[in-house]
């Protein structure tokens, strides 16, 4: 019989595509090259299956032109690269890779924020530029995390992970918003406690932003929002670009409206807002809040494990729109 055809639309772990090859004939972008749209629909055109990474856009129209599509694994959770309903409606199910990269994502946001705090890349710019001649009382003070009060936009089980550490790790008071609420048992595992989106807004000290992107949460946090905010607050993002206006932040961390920003993702990225280049109260980072080794290895393994129980045993282990299965 012949093997089902799948995509690896970026490169991977050498391992997991082997895996891959055992089960599928597989076309590859080792070379880790960056395909057009028009491009990545050419080499979908006969596949089965086609393995994403986040930034591999499907929706309507190329699902159209590649009929043969079954299945889109994301090796993300994250999944607003995919135009769900529009899958759904043509049958393709989708998968992502949630709970593998919880911790290590929730470890990243902490060291974002405290990287933020205490300005840390400033200081190591300064000291690299050579500019550091004496000690100063107040060279490079920041704002403290431990005792603080942490504020959550987004709780789900990365949001968690973050209010935990902040917790139970630095005595932090936590507060959190999110379209539902937690159970008690959880609130009280986390220690956070449920507040408006503008209380959050006006009683955190370090407010991190760890919701899903979609519509609704473009620019949730944009002038107003910003305007909102205590003058000494820390800004962290490492949910999705879009959820932040950049431009309306790095107006605000120029007019020191807010005190500092940490952020990992980025409207249009990996373009970054210039603005946000010039202001030197922000931590950089390209989106590698789930770059460990073993944690990357286990998304790749996931997302692969999902185009192998789907196309091969049609039990996909984490799918999206179940409902594709539930009628195929
Ligand atoms: C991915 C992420 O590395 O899982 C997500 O949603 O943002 C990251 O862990 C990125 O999306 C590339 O796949």
């Amino acid at each position: 019989m012949n093997k089902p055809a799948v995509l690896v639309a970026r490169a991977v772990f050498p391992e997991v595509l082997t895996r891959l090859e055992q089960h599928f004939q597989v076309e590859h972008n080792q070379a880790d090259e960056v395909w057009s749209r028009d491009q990545l629909v050419a080499r979908l055109k006969g596949k089965a299956g086609v393995f994403t990474t986040g930034g591999e856009r499907i929706d309507a129209e190329v699902l159209a032109a590649c009929p043969t599509l079954k299945i889109c694994a994301n090796m993300a959770v994250g999944f607003n690269n995919f135009d769900l309903p529009a899958m759904t409606a043509a049958k393709v199910l989708g998968t992502n890779t949630p709970d593998v990269l919880t911790e290590t994502t929730a470890d990243f946001g902490f060291a974002l924020l405290m990287a933020t705090a205490r300005r840390v890349t400033e200081g190591e710019h300064y000291l690299r530029a050579g500019q550091w001649t004496k000690w100063a009382y107040d060279m490079f003070a920041g704002s403290d995390v431990h005792g603080s009060t942490l504020g959550i936009l987004g709780m789900g089980r990365i949001g968690q992970g973050i209010a935990r550490r902040g917790a139970h790790g630095f005595g932090m008071k936590v507060i959190y918003h999110n379209r539902s609420r937690l159970s008690p048992e959880l609130e009280a595992e986390c220690k956070a406690s449920y507040v408006s989106k503008e209380e959050l807004l006006r009683s955190s000290d370090h407010l991190v932003l760890v919701l899903p992107y979609s519509a609704q949460s473009h620019h949730a946090i944009g002038p107003a929002e910003l305007a909102q905010m205590k003058p000494t607050a820390n800004l962290v993002n490492i949910a999705r670009g879009g959820i932040v206006d950049d431009a309306a932040l790095a107006q605000a961390l120029r007019d020191r409206r807010i005190a500092a920003a940490g952020l990992d993702v980025f409207e249009g990225e990996p373009k970054v807002h210039p603005d946000l280049l010039t202001v030197p109260n922000v931590v950089l980072t390209p989106h590698i809040a789930s770059a460990t080794v073993p944690t990357r290895r286990a998304m790749a393994n996931l997302a692969a494990d999902n185009l192998i129980g789907f196309l091969v045993n049609g039990k996909p282990l984490t799918p999206l729109n179940p409902e594709v299965l539930a009628a195929a």
